[in-house]
């Protein structure tokens, strides 16, 4: 059975745009997976734990066979082969694949928590999201993608980047 993944991926370490672009093709070559919507790119400064260098980030779309936790093992796999180190909690990382949405359901396995738990506060992930996912209805909330970012606090000063 067909499923939709939205996810919010990111890094700050080494060449960011190389792994963003890595992890992408990663998703889409996997034989069970395909690449949907892809965000534009956000230079993005860190939240939560602010000491450290500036993000990029995007949000995309992935429809995929797999079960939930095949794909959340697929995106640590990603993770792996693209050199992420576990160091420290929201520490430096070269990329980050999160599931922020997962169809429209709503997982609380003690491995994976959906709709992503942080998402609702924060810019980087929000703003991607709401260029791919507007009209997205969080599962939880009842809010409109769109209606999440008009209420959003957090101000960070977030910049889509060119890539020309
Ligand atoms: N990821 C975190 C913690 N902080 N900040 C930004 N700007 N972008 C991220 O992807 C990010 C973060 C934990 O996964
Ligand atoms: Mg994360
Ligand atoms: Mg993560």
């Amino acid at each position: 059975m067909k499923h939709l993944a939205y996810l919010s991926i990111g890094g700050n370490m080494g060449d960011r745009l190389a792994y963003l672009k890595a992890a992408l093709e990663a998703l889409d070559h996997h034989p069970d997976c395909r690449l949907g919507l892809v965000s534009p790119i956000y230079e993005t400064p860190a939240w939560g734990k602010t000491d450290q260098a500036d993000f990029l980030n995007l949000a995309c779309q992935v429809e995929t066979d797999l079960s939930a936790q095949d794909f959340l093992a697929l995106c640590q796999k990603i993770e792996l082969d693209l050199d992420r180190v576990r160091i420290e909690k929201w520490g430096q990382r070269t990329i980050d694949l999160d599931i922020i949405f997962w169809d429209e359901e709503k997982i609380q396995e003690e491995n994976l928590i959906v709709p992503h738990p942080y998402a609702h506060e924060r810019a980087f992930v929000l703003l991607p999201l709401a260029d791919i996912a507007a009209d997205y209805r969080h599962p939880s909330f009842g809010q409109r993608v769109e209606e999440l970012v008009s209420n959003l606090g957090d101000t960070s000063d977030i910049k889509k980047i060119s890539l020309d």
